[in-house]
């Protein structure tokens, strides 16, 4: 069965937000078109408490998207975005999320980032929701939302090692791009066996 992964279509990553992904609102329509098509509808949440460790405003001395280590291996530090309960947590309002099954939020640990609807960034602290896809019958899955080479890429290569059938609709997904991360993605999810349409 089919199940549509829709990632972290958030304020904070549309124009205007605390972390904007050039044109994050422009993929909107399109997933909502694609909802109606697919039977399983889970929707991710980038879920911060405030002073969570990703941020740049939380480790002296740094700046944002300065690249740091940390205990489960290399961090990229982000502006303050998606605290919880804020404006620029919400989902972006044109976004239907009336069809949503679940709603998965991620990130709430303060001392890890979770990129991946799967693990968090060790790679190892499960979220939940291969269980969950599991126990409702789900063997495809289709990933769109923002953004394409940090969450979405990292939860579409967490899915295909777990061994779902994987697709990344390229064409409904925006990128942050810090120096090549993008090419970085794609051609990652391809050598790992992702199909990635609509490039
Ligand atoms: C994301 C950076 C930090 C994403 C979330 O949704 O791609 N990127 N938090
Ligand atoms: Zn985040």
């Amino acid at each position: 069965m089919d199940a549509l992964i829709v990632i972290d279509v958030q304020n904070d990553f549309c124009p205007g937000g605390a972390l904007a992904v050039e044109g994050g609102d422009e993929i909107v329509p399109g997933i909502n078109r694609l909802l109606r098509d697919v039977p399983i509808r889970v929707f991710t949440q980038d879920w911060h408490p405030a002073g969570h460790s990703s941020f740049a405003s939380t480790q002296p001395g740094h700046e944002p998207f300065e690249m740091v280590e940390m205990d489960y291996g290399p961090q990229v530090l982000w502006p303050d975005h998606c605290i919880q309960g804020s404006d620029g947590a919400a989902f972006h309002e044109d976004l239907h999320t009336e069809p949503a099954d679940l709603i998965l939020r991620k990130g709430f640990r303060p001392e890890i980032d979770s990129y991946s609807a799967f693990f968090e960034n060790d790679h190892e602290t499960p979220t939940g929701l291969e269980g969950y896809l599991r126990a409702r019958g789900a063997t495809r899955l289709t990933l769109v939302g923002l953004a394409t080479d940090y969450c979405v890429a990292w939860s579409a290569l967490d899915a295909v090692r777990l061994g779902f059938e994987t697709a990344v609709r390229a064409d409904l997904c925006r990128a942050i791009d810090l120096d090549g991360t993008l090419a970085t993605a794609l051609a990652d999810m391809r050598a790992e066996g992702i199909a990635v349409i609509g490039t």
